[in-house]
């Protein structure tokens, strides 16, 4: 008989996009413990400019936890939820800046504001005002005084090596901690000196978790490295180079022995296929190509290197629209408990629900079976691509249109396994249980898969 490991502890996240919080409670409780997701990314959570775009959520008017996602005592009960089904939360931090509004307004809880006024927060002298460009916004990348003393798109740039900004915003980052949240992703962060960044995350408990977004520029001055002396960062290399071959064919493995160049360190290194901003720009697979998406996805999942974090949002035709709301601007809760799989057609603002589908909660098991264990070098054929993780499990995917038949070596034991991808059953399939579709998790305990292997035979996706 085989031994089955025990499964690793789960460390993969998701990234609920422009999800209300009690939403975000729901989803803990109902989807992501229960696949095994260890920590849910928010949309921030402070008081922010009302208007209906979704990226009102990056312009915060005070830091107030009262938001068109919820407010403070949803947060609380969110977190409370989360916590208890296990799931740790991370608060997205927008602390380069306030808002990029030129008129003076009233933020969506009701404070008032000015470019550069935000009373009893901060006032004019609290901003960089940089002189280099025209409007003071940034306009080369590749001039770091520019990119760090400049304005992104307009938005009024905090000074975050003054002391008093600093201690403004370590006291909202120790509220969102107060309720309990594990760490921050820091929007922007490129945009703050990493010394600032590490000036103020420093005066946090330790164990906060810190993941800078840090978007990686050819030929830019700043980069990744410099922020992951204290925290992890935001890796965009690694989705540059896992989703061309999906498109074009072309397997080859990224360096397995060594560090992967152009990219951090794995222990450092926060990776996706996708997310808010680059499924709406730089993305060339996303959830608008479910076939893709999966296998991108499985790809993800079975490798060695970095801490992936999934990526939920909704369907748009327009980039700025936000999600669904009521009459007063609040999102509509939505909720993923029933979703099946990929849906074919989603209309505008319907959740694409990546956290329901079968062949994420496969993989998701497939990863926590293969932690520790090497990955081996690849094989293709065709348009067929695998690999082993050693011992432990075998992931092919093929994103031709043929049936393809590919022999990935193994050195796994004969027996008789399961693809938890498109879930072809341990058994013959039934008349009931026709063999496309996914044995539920229940049904499928976390050992299956180590009994039923793989056909060597991958069948095609559907012709799209
Ligand atoms: C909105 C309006 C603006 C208006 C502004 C103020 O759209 O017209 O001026 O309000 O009223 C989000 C939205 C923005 C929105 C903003 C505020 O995306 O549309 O502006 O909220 O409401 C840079 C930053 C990066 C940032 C990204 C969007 O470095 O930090 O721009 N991401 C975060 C959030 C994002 C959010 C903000 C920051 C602001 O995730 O959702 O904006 O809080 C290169 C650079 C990158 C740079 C991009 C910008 O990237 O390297 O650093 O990101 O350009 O396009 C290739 C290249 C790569 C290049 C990439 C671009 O891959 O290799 O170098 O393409 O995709």
């Amino acid at each position: 008989s085989i031994e089955v490991p025990e499964p690793a502890a789960p460390d993969v996240g998701i990234q609920l996009f422009q999800l209300p919080w009690t939403s975000v409670a729901q989803e803990c409780e109902s989807t992501l413990a229960p696949a095994g997701i260890a920590w849910v990314l928010l949309s921030p959570a402070q008081e922010h400019i009302d208007v209906d775009e979704w990226w009102a959520s990056y312009q915060p008017v005070s830091y107030q936890i009262e938001s068109r996602l919820g407010t403070r005592a949803e947060f609380a009960d969110m977190m409370q939820r989360c916590t208890a089904a296990g799931v740790e939360v991370i608060a997205d931090a927008v602390i380069n800046h306030m808002t990029g509004q030129d008129a003076p307004g009233i933020g969506y809880a009701g404070s008032s504001y000015a470019h550069y006024e935000y009373p009893g927060i901060y006032d004019e002298s609290d901003f960089h005002h940089c002189g280099l460009t025209a409007g003071d916004d940034i306009q080369l990348y590749k001039n770091r005084e520019q990119v760090q003393t400049c304005e992104l798109v307009n938005l009024a740039d905090l000074d975050t090596a003054n002391p008093d900004v600093q201690a403004t915003i370590v006291a909202y980052l120790d509220d969102l901690l107060s309720l309990g949240v594990s760490g921050f992703r820091i929007d922007a962060a490129k945009h703050i000196p990493a010394d600032d960044v590490e000036a103020i995350v420093s005066q946090l408990p330790e164990g906060t978790r810190i993941m800078s977004e840090v978007i990686r520029g050819a030929g830019e001055p700043i980069a990744p490295e410099e922020y992951s002396a204290f925290g992890e960062v935001f890796e965009f290399t690694y989705a540059r180079e896992l989703t061309p071959p999906l498109e074009n064919g072309v397997f080859a493995d990224p360096v397995l022995s060594d560090d992967r160049p152009q990219q951090v360190p794995s222990d450092a290194a926060i990776v996706f296929v996708d997310n808010h901003d680059t499924e709406r720009g730089e993305a060339n697979v996303t959830a608008r190509d479910p076939e893709l998406y999966v296998i991108a996805n499985a790809l993800m999942l079975a490798d060695d290197y970095g801490t992936p974090v999934l990526f939920s949002g909704y369907a748009f035709s327009d980039r700025d629209a936000g999600a669904p709301t009521d009459a007063d601007g609040r999102v509509l809760d939505a909720t993923c408990v029933n979703a099946s799989g990929p849906a074919e057609d989603l209309a505008d603002g319907d959740r694409t629900c990546v956290q329901s589908w079968p062949a994420i909660a496969g993989m998701l098991e497939f990863r926590a079976m293969a932690a520790g264990t090497p990955r081996m070098p690849g094989v293709d054929e065709g348009d067929a691509y695998g690999f082993e993780r050693e011992g432990r499990g075998v992931v092919a995917v093929n994103v031709g249109d043929d049936v393809q038949r590919l022999e990935v070596p193994t050195t796994m034991p004969d027996g008789a396994y399961c693809d938890v991808v498109s879930g072809v059953p341990e058994q013959p399939a039934t008349a009931d249980a026709p063999d496309v579709s996914m044995p539920s998790r229940m049904a499928s305990p976390r050992s299956t898969w180590t009994r039923t292997p793989l056909p060597p035979s991958i069948s095609a996706r559907d012709g799209d």
